[in-house]
C-alpha cells in the first residue's frame, strides 16, 4: 500500500555537517511555530567519531556520546539556520543527559518536553522558556518514563500530555510498553493518568510503542503520530552489532474532549524505513517523528529522526491523513 505522504527531496534537512560546533548524530528534533518562524530543537550526540565508536564497540567497550540540544530556525520549515551554540544541556553527578526534545506552544508560551537519563533511571521532563535561551525545568517524572508530548491547548481546563512509562514486570513480554496520558493544572503536578493505546492494538508493532510528535487539532479529533517497534530477524546496518529493532511511524486520531479515547488508527505504518538515510546510520531502520505542523492550507509537515543520525521531513495533506484513520 502506498500511503499519501511525500519525503522532502532535501532530506536529510539537518545533519552533523550543518552544525557549527562539535556534532556527530543530529536527530529526534522537536519543531514548533513561534513568533512568525519555525523553531527546531534537535538532539546532538557528539564527542566520538564514527570510526572510533565502531572500533570501541568491536573491542567490546561501551563508549557513550555526550549529548546536548541545539536550535535551528527557519522561515519556511524546510531550510534551517542553526544557532551558534547548544541551548539546552543537563549533566551533573546524577544526571547523565537530556535528549529527544519535543516542542509545543501552549497559551503563547513554548514548552519543552524531554527525556533524561540519570544514574537511577530514565525520567521525563517538562521545561518552559520565553526565549529559547533560558529554560526552567518545572517537572521531572519518577523513572522509568519518557517520550512526553504536550497538547497545544488545555483540554477540560487542564494541560494534557502523552507519555510512555516502561512497566517491566507487569506486561508479560519484553518491551511491551504503551501510550499513556496524564493531566496537570500547572505543568508541575501530573495525575489522572490513564491508558491511551496498548502496544497489542497496533497491527504492525511487535514491541513497544510510544508518543512521537505533539498532537495537532483537527475538526475530527487530535491527530497524533506515534512510534512503534517491529523486531526483525537479522542485524540491521548499525555502528554496533546486534541492532534488530525497526522503528516505524504510526498515526492515530484521539477524541477532542477526552484524548485518552482513540477514535481511530491507521493500520499500516505511516512511514517505514525506506531511503538510505533511514536504513543506514548509527542505528539503521529507525524512523522517529518528533514534530508535526499543520499549515493553514491543510499541509501537514512531519519531522522525524532517521537512523538515529539525521533529521528528515515528510509532508502530507490533512484530508489524506484523516482518510487513513479507521475506527478501532
Ligand atoms: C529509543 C530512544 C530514541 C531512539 C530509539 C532508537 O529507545 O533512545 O531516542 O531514537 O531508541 O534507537
Amino acid at each position: 500500500m502506498t500511503l499519501p505522504i511525500t519525503r522532502s527531496p532535501l532530506n536529510p534537512i539537518l545533519s552533523a555537517k550543518d552544525i557549527p560546533y562539535d556534532a556527530t548524530l543530529v536527530f529526534n528534533a522537536g519543531v514548533c511555530k513561534w513568533q512568525g518562524r519555525y523553531v527546531m530543537l534537535f538532539r546532538n550526540d557528539h564527542g566520538i567519531a564514527e570510526e572510533e565508536y565502531r572500533a570501541a564497540r568491536a573491542r567490546g567497550e561501551v563508549k557513550g556520546f555526550s549529548t546536548n540540544v541545539g536550535i535551528a530556525t527557519s522561515a519556511d520549515g524546510v531550510r534551517w539556520k542553526v544557532g551558534p551554540k547548544p541551548v539546552f544541556q543537563m549533566r551533573d553527578d546524577e544526571v547523565l543527559r537530556a535528549y529527544d526534545p519535543r516542542l509545543t506552544v501552549v497559551e503563547g508560551r513554548p514548552v519543552l518536553c524531554f527525556a533524561m537519563d540519570t544514574r537511577h533511571g530514565l525520567r521525563g521532563g517538562v521545561a518552559v522558556t520565553d526565549d529559547f535561551e533560558r529554560f526552567e525545568v518545572v517537572s521531572l517524572s519518577v523513572p522509568d518514563n519518557r517520550n512526553m508530548v504536550l497538547f497545544p491547548e488545555k483540554i477540560g481546563g487542564r494541560y494534557v500530555r502523552l507519555e510512555r512509562p516502561m512497566p517491566v514486570y507487569s506486561r508479560g513480554a519484553k518491551e511491551a510498553f504503551d501510550i499513556w496520558l496524564s493531566e496537570s493544572s500547572d505543568l508541575r503536578f501530573w495525575g489522572e493518568s490513564r491508558l491511551v493505546l496498548g502496544a497489542e492494538r497496533v497491527p504492525f508493532a511487535t514491541g513497544k510503542i510510544g508518543p512521537a510528535a505533539p498532537p495537532v487539532k483537527t475538526p475530527r479529533g487530535w491527530l497524533a503520530t506515534f512510534h512503534a517497534v517491529r523486531y526483525v530477524d537479522a542485524d540491521l546496518p548499525a555502528w554496533h552489532a546486534g541492532w534488530r529493532k525497526e522503528y516505524l511511524a504510526g498515526l492515530m486520531l484521539l477524541d477532542l474532549d477526552d484524548p485518552s479515547k482513540v477514535v481511530g488508527i491507521c493500520r499500516e505504518p505511516l512511514l517505514a524505513p525506506e531511503t538510505p538515510c533511514e536504513k543506514e546510520g548509527f542505528r539503521g531502520g529507525v524512523i522517529f517523528p518528533g514534530g508535526m505542523i499543520l499549515e493553514d492550507g491543510g499541509e501537514v509537515k512531519i519531522y522525524y529522526g532517521a537512523a538515529d543520525t539525521v533529521e528528515c521531513l515528510a509532508t502530507a495533506d490533512l484530508s489524506d491523513l484523516l482518510a487513513l484513520v479507521e475506527p478501532m
